[in-house]
């Protein structure tokens, strides 16, 4: 199973960014990402034998048990790639408890699961976001948006993610409190 960990959103941060996602909703090549999917991923662990789920969810609830809540914050909006063809607009992510945990999991998948666990999520540095919207087609950028949204991060999860045609389905495996 395709698996990754993530933070899901409060409804009131949804709503923000849901408004945010009308600015690209008029260029046909955007593909919004659906309210209730909006998330930030904390690591991407990719096709995983379902024998690892074990190891994953004592895992998150091990760093759960050891990690505080932290305050999130997102100011702006961004593109990946920078430079050239945007991929992915999202929403850029503050909050020092996002690279805490997203480094806690690699530590722990590679020592659970070995260091191949961590391949397919690539080796680029950890850059916290919310994907608002994925390029299909040639679409002009959007100029940025400005937020001022703050939220107490008080889980995470393990999510499955199954690709369809019409776009990826998540499902929540397991939530993780934090509670250090
Ligand atoms: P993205 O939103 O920036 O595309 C599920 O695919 C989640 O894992 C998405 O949030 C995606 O980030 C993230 N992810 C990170 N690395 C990935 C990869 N190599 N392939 C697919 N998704 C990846």
């Amino acid at each position: 199973m395709r698996l990754f960990f993530a933070v899901f959103l409060p409804e009131d941060v949804r709503r923000a960014l849901v408004e945010a996602q009308g600015k690209v909703a008029p260029f046909k090549g955007w593909k919004e990402v659906p309210p209730h999917q909006l998330h930030l991923t904390l690591l991407f662990l990719g096709e995983r034998p379902e024998r690892d789920l074990e190891d994953l969810i004592a895992l998150g609830h091990r760093l759960g048990r050891n990690f505080p809540p932290f305050t999130a914050r997102i100011r702006g909006t961004g593109y990946f790639p920078n430079e050239g063809t945007p991929r992915v607009w999202f929403a850029k992510a503050e909050g020092e408890g996002f690279a805490f945990l997203a480094e806690a999991l690699r530590e722990g998948v590679a020592e659970a699961l070995g260091e191949e666990a961590l391949r397919a999520g690539g080796d680029k540095p950890f850059k916290p976001h919310i994907t608002l919207a994925r390029r299909k087609a040639p679409a002009p950028r959007v100029p940025p948006v400005v937020f001022g949204l703050e939220w107490p991060v008080t889980e995470f999860a393990l999510v499955r993610s199954e690709l369809k045609p019409k776009g990826p389905i998540y499902t929540i495996l397991e939530k993780f409190p934090l509670r250090g």
